[in-house]
């Protein structure tokens, strides 16, 4: 009799155990039954993707904007440019990077922006490897427009299309005013600045600018 009632309290712990611990992974909405309600949830859910998505992206930035280059230079269609600034110490791939709003131009599997260097869309790329360091990374912008010599917004998407960073540049209200058409290009004034903001931008101290190189300015305000 000892031994019946031993196992019946072993029983009854071990059904307490299991109902504490109970697999009900399939109890989709918690009504502590694994039933229709729940097939419907899952089928109504079925073919979703799990993946979890890479949000995390490389900090870039636009170091220059020439957007009306000056007459004795040429052609605003043959040397506008774009200029992107990668500050971290390895190289980003650019696939499915995209430039949009002013210009357009989704990166390709073999766009790289090197550490610390830099990549030059432009609107011309003939006419601009002319003037680009040799091996420099660059790319011509997809679309046919033009930057516009008053000013809009160049912005810098991820590939999840979110904006990572967007200059809405100008040819006054504090931006520089030598870029529109007075030869210099527009550029980030330096490193560690906010780079949305004008007080952050002034005039190329080189004529046409300084695609795919260091700004003019970068280092000269270093003590050191
Ligand atoms: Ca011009
Ligand atoms: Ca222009
Ligand atoms: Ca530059």
């Amino acid at each position: 009799m000892r031994r019946n009632v031993m196992g019946l309290a072993a029983l009854a712990i071990l059904a307490t155990t299991h109902s504490l611990h109970a697999q009900c992974t399939g109890d989709l909405n918690n009504d502590q039954s694994v039933d229709l309600q729940d097939l419907l949830t899952l089928l109504v859910h079925y073919g979703d993707s799990c993946e979890i998505p890479n949000t995390s992206y490389h900090q870039l930035h636009v170091s220059e904007i020439h957007y009306n280059p000056n007459s004795a230079q040429g052609n605003d269609s043959d040397w506008e440019f774009l200029e992107l600034y990668n500050p971290n110490a390895e190289s980003v791939a650019l696939e499915g990077w995209q430039l949009a709003n002013a210009v357009a131009l989704t990166f390709q599997t073999n766009d790289t922006i090197p550490g610390l260097g830099f990549f030059t869309v432009a609107r011309n790329l003939d006419s601009l490897l002319t003037v680009l360091p040799v091996g420099a990374h660059c790319a011509e912008w997809n679309s046919g427009e033009g930057l516009n010599n008053t000013g809009e917004t160049v912005e810098l998407r991820s590939p999840d299309a979110a904006i990572q960073i967007a200059v809405a540049y100008e040819d006054d209200d504090g931006w520089s005013t030598a870029p529109d058409g007075q030869g210099p290009s527009l550029e980030w004034f330096d490193v560690g600045l906010a780079n949305d903001a004008a007080d952050s931008w002034s005039f190329s101290l080189v004529f046409g600018g300084t695609p795919g190189a260091a700004n003019s300015a970068w280092g000269l305000s270093d003590p050191e």
